[in-house]
């Protein structure tokens, strides 16, 4: 069921700037702003806060909380610290998208830790939405990105004990998924939403494989008019629903985010007629600052953060 957010003008909201107002239907007035991220992305949550809490816009929210796992070695499907591919090299994808269906993304991209920050200059910066590999690597450099290794000691050893195994399947929900890869959704005060998405991707993944995170409307997709979503888990099967804009159309037809995403989670499901092992979990948010997620196997969460809410919520799922 979806959390409504009852953001009625609390002390702390009467000392913040004045906030939009959203209705819900047979509801309390609720203030934005929200954000909200796969998995446990707690302290993403709190960056994109510091933002959205002072007025900023959605856009500026997201970035800077996609970077928050980037920059963590802890974090192994994001960034620094990303399990690398069978070859031994890190290749991140993300993407990030405002509330003028304004996207920028890269693919493939090494040796830059801040693919989210990439990403959005290819929306301010360039004619393009999506750039790819040395170009993209390029383009990074040309706007002021340092190229830095990305592969700790750590994942070097997941990989070098994976090449012992390389029979090992590397697409389905296993150990080298390690499922941290985060999308994040914002509503500001403005009430403009905003969502991105960064990964390394499934680790051991072939060389040159890009999976769901840096493609709109795979891994992230904003309507400004209706809500946002955004998608974790083995990205074959998000591309394969174009997942994230399923999630908004969903929406946009009068599902809940929930609801959005359990049909979206279905769809994927009636794929492998109706029982599969791996995993997909979405996040959705709609404009009124509803939020909800859902997934086809246990063990998923997503975190939120409103003004009266840091939470981590445990999602539901259609095997149990
Ligand atoms: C991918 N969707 O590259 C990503 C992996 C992921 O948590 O979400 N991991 O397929």
């Amino acid at each position: 069921m979806d959390r409504e957010i009852f953001l009625k003008t609390s002390l702390l909201g009467a000392l913040l700037p004045a906030g939009r107002k959203f209705s819900f239907s047979g509801q309390a007035e609720a203030e934005g702003p929200v954000v909200i991220s796969t998995w446990d992305n707690r302290k993403a949550n709190s960056a994109a806060w510091e933002i959205l809490s002072g007025g900023g816009p959605a856009l500026d929210a997201v970035e800077a909380g996609a970077r928050v796992p980037e920059a963590d070695p802890g974090d192994r499907s994001v960034g620094y610290g990303g399990y690398p591919d069978r070859t031994g090299k890190v290749t991140l994808d993300a993407c990030i998208m405002n509330h003028e269906s304004r996207c920028g993304s890269v693919a493939f991209l090494q040796d830059i830790k801040h693919a989210v920050s990439v990403a959005r200059k290819v929306l301010e910066n360039s004619p393009h939405v999506m750039m790819v590999g040395e170009g993209a690597q390029q383009f990074a450099l040309d706007n002021g990105f340092k190229k830095e290794n990305l592969l700790t000691e750590e994942a070097r050893q997941v990989w070098l004990n994976w090449k012992k195994n390389p029979e090992y399947p590397v697409t389905s929900w296993d150990q080298y998924m390690n499922h941290d890869t985060i999308g994040i959704l914002a509503l500001d005060r403005q009430g403009n939403l905003s969502g991105a998405c960064t990964t390394s991707g499934i680790g051991m993944k072939m060389h040159g494989r890009v999976g769901d995170s840096p493609l709109i409307g795979a891994g992230l997709f904003a309507d400004n008019d209706i809500g946002a979503a955004a998608a974790t888990g083995v990205g074959e099967e998000v591309i394969r629903v174009a997942g994230s804009h399923l999630v908004v159309e969903l929406m946009r037809h009068g599902a809940s985010p929930t609801d959005a995403c359990r049909q979206a989670v279905e769809r994927i499901v009636n794929n492998h007629g109706g029982g599969m092992d791996g995993q997909v979990g979405f996040l959705a948010l709609n404009k009124k600052g509803a939020y909800g997620g859902y997934a086809i196997q246990p063990g998923y969460s997503y975190a939120v953060r409103t003004l009266q809410q840091e939470e981590l919520i445990s999602s539901e799922s259609w095997f149990g």
